[in-house]
């Protein structure tokens, strides 16, 4: 370890400032202004103006799909995806993924119906949403998690055999591909997210993207409470509109995703290798892709092994300024919003329950470089070795 000492001990911390999970892009300044100029100069801020536009175009045809709609966030995407689809009764999706994902459901008037992830790739268990379907159910949310995918060509065959819609939650995935086909494309459509933290960035922002040209006509008017092109009905409205400030800045991440994308790989691997001997540490890999992201490094810490809990190393870890998160944590279906609602699900997700008490995130994207990578890794390979009198430190040594 390049420092003498935990800080958990009083040492200093291993990093000035915090390194925070997530991409966080942020082009040079002079770029910016560049962009910011031409916005200020064209008089025209947002309702779809020519960078929201040209975002739009850029997107499709990298997604390779026929339509893209462009929002503020995959949140309201998600919302707009329930309003278009036109989907009632109960929805199924995995516990194990953002509460927004659920959220969007409940907003809409629309129960989510959790289901379990599988315990390897923490991807949606297919082979479990037979027992949760009844006739109130219309549609299922995919969610591709991590940088990976939720095999979403063997959940259409699923969904189409049961007369059910299928659509998919892909925060996590934009650019990431399944037997060389883009994620984008499939089920009725998929949402991707741009917030910060993401590999591709508007700030806040996200897309909606579909093969379905009415689908797509319906968005956009879904996406916008007023104005032109209302020649397609549809019965709610909404403000999901994402501004050109925003789309400057997905335009310029969009051109450094190769980089971004290969420095995430980069740094991946690097943890992998530091990572690879520590007892009690899985690195978990984005599975069902053959292409990724990399947009996330998620580790399970088995505590009988490694001899401290996720939570422990969390501390360990903040200490030294390394702000580790713990996604996702308690569960969408143990949340505030649904765990009194929702109790007969509640001792049936033991994956869920089991991946929420045990992963870790790790921080990855443009604030990390691989002498971070390197360092991070050896704090965690001393935690295990200095175990015993960490735990007493942190736990009381009741363990
Ligand atoms: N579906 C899934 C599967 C999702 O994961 C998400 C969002 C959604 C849907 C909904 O997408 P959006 O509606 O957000 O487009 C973050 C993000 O806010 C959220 O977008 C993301 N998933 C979720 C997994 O994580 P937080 O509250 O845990 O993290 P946050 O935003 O505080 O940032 C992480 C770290 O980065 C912190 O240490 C602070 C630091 N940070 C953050 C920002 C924004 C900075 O240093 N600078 C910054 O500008 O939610």
């Amino acid at each position: 370890m390049k420092k003498d000492n935990f800080a958990l001990y009083g040492g200093p911390a291993a990093f000035d400032k915090p390194l925070p999970v997530g991409q966080l892009y942020f082009p040079s300044w002079e770029r910016y202004e560049v962009e910011m100029r031409g916005i200020f100069e064209r008089r025209y801020y947002t309702n779809q103006g020519p960078l929201v536009q040209k975002l739009e175009e850029r997107l499709q045809d990298f997604l390779g799909v026929k339509h893209v709609i462009c929002v503020t966030n995959a949140t309201i995407g998600l919302m707009m995806a329930v309003e278009v689809l036109e989907l009632s009764g109960k929805v199924i999706l995995p516990s194990f993924t953002f509460i927004a994902s659920a959220q969007s459901l409940s907003w809409t008037g629309v129960e989510p119906v959790f289901c379990d992830v599988d315990p390897g790739t923490h991807q949606l268990a297919i082979e479990k949403l037979d027992s949760l379907i009844d006739k109130h159910v219309s549609a299922i949310m995919g969610v591709n998690l991590w940088g990976g995918a939720c095999d979403p060509e063997r959940l259409e065959h699923y969904a189409k055999d049961r007369g059910l819609k299928l659509y998919f939650d892909s925060a996590h995935a934009f650019g990431c591909e399944t037997d060389g086909k883009k994620i984008g494309g499939f089920g009725s459509l998929e949402v991707f997210s741009f917030h910060a933290t993401k590999v591709l960035s508007a700030t806040e922002g996200g897309c909606i993207s579909t093969n379905d040209g009415m689908l797509a006509a319906r968005l956009r008017n879904i996406r916008s409470s007023y104005g032109a092109g209302k020649s397609v009905p549809v019965v709610k409205t909404s403000n999901g509109r994402m501004s050109e400030a925003q789309a400057a800045i997905a335009l310029m991440s969009f051109e450094d995703f190769p980089q971004n994308q290969q420095n995430n790989e980069g740094l991946f691997r690097m943890y992998d290798e530091g990572l690879r001997r520590t007892p009690g540490i899985k690195l978990v890999k984005p599975a069902g892709v053959t292409f990724s992201n990399y947009q996330y490094v998620v580790c399970e810490v088995d505590e009988s092994i490694f001899g401290l809990s996720r939570d422990s190393l969390i501390k360990i870890l903040k200490a030294e300024n390394v702000n580790a998160r713990r996604y996702f944590y308690p569960g969408a279906h143990r949340s505030i919003e649904y765990q009194n609602k929702l109790s007969s699900y509640q001792d049936s997700l033991p994956v869920t329950d089991h991946l929420c008490a045990s992963c870790i995130q790790l921080p990855i994207g443009a604030m990390v470089d691989s002498n971070a990578v390197e360092v991070i890794s050896e704090i965690i390979n001393k935690s295990h070795y200095n175990s015993v009198s960490l735990r007493a430190l942190l736990e009381g040594g009741s363990k």
